[in-house]
């Protein structure tokens, strides 16, 4: 009996999972072109579903990874699946590609934006994969070899021309040139020290934080926002519009899911149009109680009518950031903002409609069950210098950012292994919303110690050292780090 040439295989699980990452990569290419893919639509299920415990646990573990790991998570269920299903009669696979067509573009329809691209893309993207991945798997380890290069290459290529969209869309926004703002850049006085924040967080470095895995790319001249519900002149502003409004202020962005020393805030010169200005055009009628405020991405948040009215509370639509439009990722074309709340109450970005109603308003996070009236941010001091288990010196110099919005920062005390609190040095404030920074030196003998800071509000408020989790308003303790001081 002649034996055949090359000794040929049955298909087992690694073929099928190797169809299952070229159906995925194949399908993010298909999704590249129309904006919306079958991980983007699944994942943004994911978010939307998941209890409160969950997101709260994402959040703290992964940090801003969050959506990369989502990202991982459904692939990996996607080859998962693909996998479990190898062997599956050819007959099956005809309507399991209709079947899988429909339930994406189903999950798309769930949410805004419901463009018909974004319906279309998802749509292809599931059926792609569903066709590709249920394939009968390559028989040969370089058949394999090449079906997987197809499907890691089209997941490159797919992020590549994902991300060469947003740099050209922020570009092109900022070379129109519709806010232009003042290009330099405040100084608070602060001696420069290596670790210690910077006074106007880059905008690279500041947080991102929403329930998209995929940015919202928002056409600034189609886009218009709506100005509706119980008011006496409903009105559609451009961006230009805005634009001629706007004024500057300082403030700082925190989430509401920061952790006590944590990076989830950014302080920036934010350009904006008061709330109250538009207010005043619009004319809300008097049973008008509720501000809700609604972005493309079907998020929403509402914010109560009166203290924006009577000028208690000051709040904007935001088109600029640090001296550009906002990017993409923070909003693109406008955002509202009230300096002192957390960022899901009052940070909507992406906005579209902003909506007078009566009474109370159901919101994105709602119903996980975040407390419907916002929530003020708590004065916090954070430790920047010297990073967690640093070795410091003989003398410890300590330094960081504070910020207790709207009323700004009074003071700033630091304390090493529980002693007597000591007031740090404040550099100039640049306004009660911004954070600012501070420094101490701490007369600490060799050996290692715990530092705490705290900061004081110029309301007189202390911050709060009792340790509180983010639910529901936000979380609260004293920055502690360990530091090691040689000899
Ligand atoms: N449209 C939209 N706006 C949103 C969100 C969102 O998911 N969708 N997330 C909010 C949350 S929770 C925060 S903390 C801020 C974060 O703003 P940043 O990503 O620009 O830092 O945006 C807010 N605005
Ligand atoms: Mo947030």
């Amino acid at each position: 009996m002649k034996r055949p040439l090359r000794r040929r295989r049955r298909p087992g699980w690694r073929g099928a999972a190797v169809a299952g990452l070229a159906g995925l990569g194949v399908s993010e290419v298909v999704a590249a072109i129309g904006g919306s893919s079958l991980v983007d639509t699944v994942g943004r299920a994911v978010v939307d579903w998941s209890p409160r415990l969950v997101v709260d646990l994402t959040v703290e573990v992964l940090g801003s990874r969050d959506k990369a790991a989502i990202r991982i998570g459904v692939g990996a269920a996607a080859i998962g699946t693909a996998t479990a299903l190898a062997g599956l009669p050819a007959n099956v696979r005809p309507p399991a590609v209709a079947a899988l067509a429909i339930a994406t573009a189903g999950l798309a329809l769930r949410r805004p934006p419901r463009s018909w691209a974004t319906i279309i893309a998802a749509a292809a993207s599931g059926a792609v994969a569903t066709a590709i991945g249920l394939r009968r798997a390559p028989a040969s380890l370089r058949g394999e070899a090449a079906v997987a290069l197809v499907g890691g290459g089209g997941l490159l290529a797919a992020r590549a021309r994902l991300a060469r969209r947003h740099r050209q869309h922020d570009t092109l926004n900022e070379a129109a040139g519709r806010s232009r703002q003042s290009a330099a850049m405040p100084d608070d006085g602060a001696k420069p020290l290596s670790g210690l924040s910077p006074l106007i967080t880059p905008i690279g470095d500041l947080y991102v934080t929403d329930v998209n895995l995929g940015t919202p790319l928002v056409d600034p001249d189609r886009w218009r926002l709506a100005v509706t519900g119980l008011v006496a002149r409903p009105h559609r502003l451009s961006l230009a519009e805005l634009a001629a409004q706007a004024d500057e202020f300082d403030a700082v962005m925190v989430c509401i899911h920061n952790p006590v020393g944590g990076h989830r805030v950014g302080n920036g010169r934010w350009l904006g149009v008061p709330l109250r200005t538009v207010l005043e055009r619009a004319d809300p009628s008097n049973r008008a109680t509720t501000l809700v405020t609604r972005a493309v991405d079907g998020f929403t948040a509402s914010l109560p009518v009166q203290p924006l009215r009577s000028g208690e509370w000051s709040g904007y639509v935001v088109i600029g950031l640090n001296g550009q439009p906002l990017p993409a990722r923070h909003g693109f074309p406008a955002r509202v903002f009230v300096p002192g709340i957390y960022g899901q109450y009052t940070g909507v970005k992406w906005l579209s409609e902003l909506e007078f109603v009566a009474g109370p308003h159901a919101d994105y996070w709602s119903p996980r069950g975040w407390p419907h009236r916002p929530a003020w941010i708590q004065p916090q001091a954070r430790i920047d210098v010297p990073a967690a288990e640093a070795s410091a010196g003989s003398a410890a110099t300590v330094a960081g950012v504070a910020w207790a919005p709207p009323h700004g920062v009074g003071g700033v005390e630091v304390r090493a292994d529980d002693g007597a609190w000591q007031q740090a040095d404040l550099a100039r404030e640049l306004a009660p919303s911004s954070w600012r920074r501070w420094r101490a030196t701490l007369d600490v003998a060799p050996g290692t110690h715990t530092i705490q800071a705290r900061a004081i509000s110029r309301s007189g408020e202390v911050q709060h050292g009792g340790q509180r989790p983010p639910f529901p308003l936000g979380a609260s303790g004293w920055h502690t780090i360990t530091i090691r001081v040689s000899q």
